[in-house]
């Protein structure tokens, strides 16, 4: 599977969320498909988008987050599943999408191309609720599963280490903080 074509087949269950993503390819690939402020692409903080969304759900407990990891991403804060298993946030949901790679700066193999189970460490972390989703309608039936439940989920899809053709984003990271704070605090007020 084509991570682009994952993230298109999971837009219509994003669109309204807030979506926290890991930098680099992933990050330029959704926004490509389409922006909204209510996305926060995690440029620099490698490995931390699920802190920064754990925390998110922690704190805005009516509304569902989604992050977007990479398996180099989540090798690199492998801590993130305990932590997310103790607090488990029943609004969290978090997809791995898994290309055995560090793509984003020239691809060098990861862990999971030698044999690491990501799903299995986020079983053994005692996340609640850990499915693997390899094509695109599994993913979005996966996605919009854990979106209508209330139980913190981790999706992990395996994916080609292919990426854009190019990653920029016309969105400078500070312009992207302040919008998705606004973003946040209109949610807030809506709650
Ligand atoms: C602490 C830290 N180390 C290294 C980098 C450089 N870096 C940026 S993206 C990336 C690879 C991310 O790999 P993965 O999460 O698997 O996503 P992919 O690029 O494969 O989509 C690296 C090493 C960084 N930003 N921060």
């Amino acid at each position: 599977m084509l991570r682009a074509d994952a993230l298109q087949s999971i837009y219509p269950e994003l669109q309204d969320r807030i979506v926290v993503t890991i930098m680099g390819a992933v990050a330029a690939e959704l926004y490509t498909i389409g922006h909204r402020q209510n996305f926060f692409y995690l440029e620099h903080a490698m490995g931390l988008a699920s802190s920064m969304g754990l925390g998110i759900a922690l704190a805005m407990p009516n509304q569902k987050v989604v992050v977007i990891d990479g398996d180099g991403s989540l090798l690199m804060n492998l801590g993130t599943l305990s932590t997310m298993a103790r607090y488990r946030p029943g609004n969290l949901v978090h997809i791995v999408f898994d290309n055995g790679s560090l793509l984003s700066v020239g691809g060098f193999p990861t862990a999971t191309s030698t044999g690491t189970d990501l799903a299995g460490v986020a079983r053994a972390c005692a996340i609640p609720e850990v499915t693997q989703a390899d094509t695109p309608e599994a993913l979005k039936q996966a996605v919009a599963s854990a979106l209508a439940g209330a139980t913190l989920t981790t999706i992990v899809s395996k994916v080609e280490a292919i990426g854009p053709k190019s990653f920029h984003m016309d969105l400078p990271l500070l312009e992207n903080r302040f919008q998705f704070k606004r973003a946040l605090e209109a949610l807030r007020q809506q709650a």
